[in-house]
């Protein structure tokens, strides 16, 4: 049985001409001021403001939207299920400290709040959950299903996992234990060999096929159908294969990968072999894991069928602090010279990571994230210049799901002298990850919905098919081919607020509260 789902009453509307409001959608003309730098032969930068016109259409009707999670049976995905039943049924259970109610702590899009303004005639500020600045899907709304290569019910995959307090799971335990996951593929070389003993569940065949791209639109079609969905989102949280080579004529164009998979190239991934799937069924599909599930004629596949795509990697911990913090040093102008992180967990991710070649893919995500930051700053690093940086992920089953990061920055202060911060990061991987999930879940949801259109063009057209303002959520955020990539945490929130902010006319959020200051 499915609840009913009402359109959310909006919290607020936009009083201005640039602004329309129709039963369909809320549409808005918005002026993007940004800056345009020219450099002359002796080297002097001019600064020019620059203004650039779009029209924006948002569609007012919130979809009955339905998530199909592959790697369903995993820790995230049982710990995200539990997390939307016991929300959506608003579960009160016993813990050791007390009572616990159900609640979406670390999503941002449900637990965070964006500056809408300032009160009229106080100018005091007025805060309102993210969630209502645009008509999202809630979260209690979501359909769930998918896939994974074990066949236990998601009762008994959320009991294997060893995340959520047994009076919590009690409440639950009878609606999940009819949750199945659908057979997935498998492809044993991409991800550990100590992963062969739950796959049970798996669909014939070990190397990429047509077949298989063909059974997942029909997985995806049926779910749709069967719960009476408007909409689906596909996610991968499944474990993290290893990278997968490029190659010419094989992955590189979309004609070559669709062909490569036709002919069962070992090469194509089971995530790539999702991916291609969804894209070809129009439904957006974002990996939650560090591989190469994105190779270039992925990518250009997703272009040419304007289908959405996002990546990769949950940003979850330890990365989201390292994107706050050495966004925070750099910008403070300090010379941050080493980071050092070392994690132990013990948990089948973890079991997963400790085979090499599934380390490597995490370690190149976990690596490259502060290059960003460390560019920008051309006043403490020289072109090229980078600090030291090192990953290290051990296997640690006493701890399961418990993750611990230790973190070590180093830095040059004034005068020669030293900053050493350490950092001690004890929580719940999949209690940090869920509520990701659905983040990723929501604002993709949303982006379907949004079109834009240059001042004076006749047609409307969506964003780009890779969603960039997916990165806050993301550790190695995909960007559309020849972008730049932003990991600063403090940016990336930024940039989705400022475009949820323009979709409905308002300008980006501004801190320079002049009017507490000019008076
Ligand atoms: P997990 O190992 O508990 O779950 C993965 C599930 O995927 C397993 O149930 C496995 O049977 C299934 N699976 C493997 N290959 C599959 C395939 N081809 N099709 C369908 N199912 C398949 O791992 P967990 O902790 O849930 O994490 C999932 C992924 O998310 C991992 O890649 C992990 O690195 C990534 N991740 C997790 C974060 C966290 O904080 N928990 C943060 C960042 C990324
Ligand atoms: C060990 O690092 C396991 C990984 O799967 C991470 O827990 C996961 O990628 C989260 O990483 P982070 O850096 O966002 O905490």
């Amino acid at each position: 049985t499915f609840e009913s789902i009402q359109s959310p009453k909006e919290l607020f509307t936009v009083n201005s001409p640039s602004v329309t409001y129709t039963d369909d959608h809320i549409e808005s003309k918005y002026v993007y001021r940004t800056t345009a730098v020219t450099k002359s032969a002796d080297g002097k930068l001019t600064a020019t403001p620059k203004e650039t016109r779009y029209d924006f259409k948002v569609n007012r009707k919130v979809p009955r939207t339905g998530m199909m999670l592959v790697g369903w049976g995993g820790n995230n995905g049982s710990t995200v299920t539990a997390g939307i039943l016991a929300n959506r049924r608003g579960l009160v259970w016993d813990t050791k400290e007390g009572r616990q109610k159900a609640n979406y702590y670390g999503s941002v899009i449900m637990g965070s709040t964006i500056k809408l303004g300032a009160d009229a005639e106080t100018n005091e500020e007025i805060n309102i959950p993210f969630h209502d600045v645009l008509p999202m899907v809630h979260p209690n709304d979501i359909v769930v299903g998918g896939w994974d290569i074990s066949s236990l019910n998601i009762a008994a995959a959320m009991d294997r996992a060893q995340v959520l307090e047994p009076t919590l799971k009690a409440l639950v335990h009878k609606e999940m234990s009819l949750m199945k996951p659908l057979p997935s593929i498998y492809y044993p070389d991409f991800i550990a060999a100590n992963q062969e003993d739950r796959a049970d569940n798996v669909l014939p065949g070990s190397k990429a096929s047509l077949a298989h791209v063909e059974q997942i639109r029909a997985d995806i079609r049926n779910f749709k159908a069967d719960n009476n969905l408007d909409k689906i989102i596909v996610l991968w949280t499944a474990n993290t294969e290893r990278f997968a080579d490029i190659i010419p004529g094989v992955n590189d164009t979309a004609d070559n990968l669709l062909k490569a998979i036709e002919q069962g190239h070992e090469e194509v991934s089971p995530s790539t072999v999702f991916s291609v799937a969804c894209i070809l069924e129009k439904t957006a599909f974002i990996n939650g894991s560090p591989q190469n599930t994105f190779v270039p004629g992925a990518i250009q596949l997703a272009e040419k069928h304007d289908s959405f795509i996002g990546g990769d990697d949950f940003k979850s911990g330890q990365t989201k602090m390292k994107s706050a913090l050495v966004d925070f040093l750099i910008n403070a102008g300090i010379k941050l010279t080493s980071i050092a992180s070392y994690n132990h967990l013990g948990n089948n991710d973890g079991k997963n990571l400790s085979s090499q070649k599934q380390f490597r893919s995490k370690e190149i995500s976990k690596s490259n994230v502060v290059d960003d930051m460390v560019a920008a700053n051309t006043v403490l690093y020289k072109k090229g210049e980078h600090p030291d940086h090192t990953v290290v992920i051990k296997y640690m089953p006493a701890v399961g799901d418990n993750k611990r990061a230790l973190d070590e920055y180093y830095a040059e202060i004034f005068m020669g002298g030293h900053q050493t911060i350490s950092i001690f990061n004890v929580c719940e991987d999949s209690l940090l990850a869920s509520p990701l999930i659905i983040d990723l879940v929501l604002v993709a949801e949303m982006m379907t919905r949004i079109q834009w259109k240059t001042e004076g063009a006749s047609e409307y057209k969506g964003f780009h098919s890779v969603l960039s303002i997916l990165s806050y959520m993301l550790k190695a955020p995909l960007t559309p081919p020849g972008t730049p990539v932003v990991n600063a945490l403090a940016k990336q929130r930024s940039a989705l607020t400022n475009i949820f902010r323009a979709c409905i006319g308002l300008q980006p959020e501004s801190d320079m509260t002049l009017e507490h200051k000019l008076f």
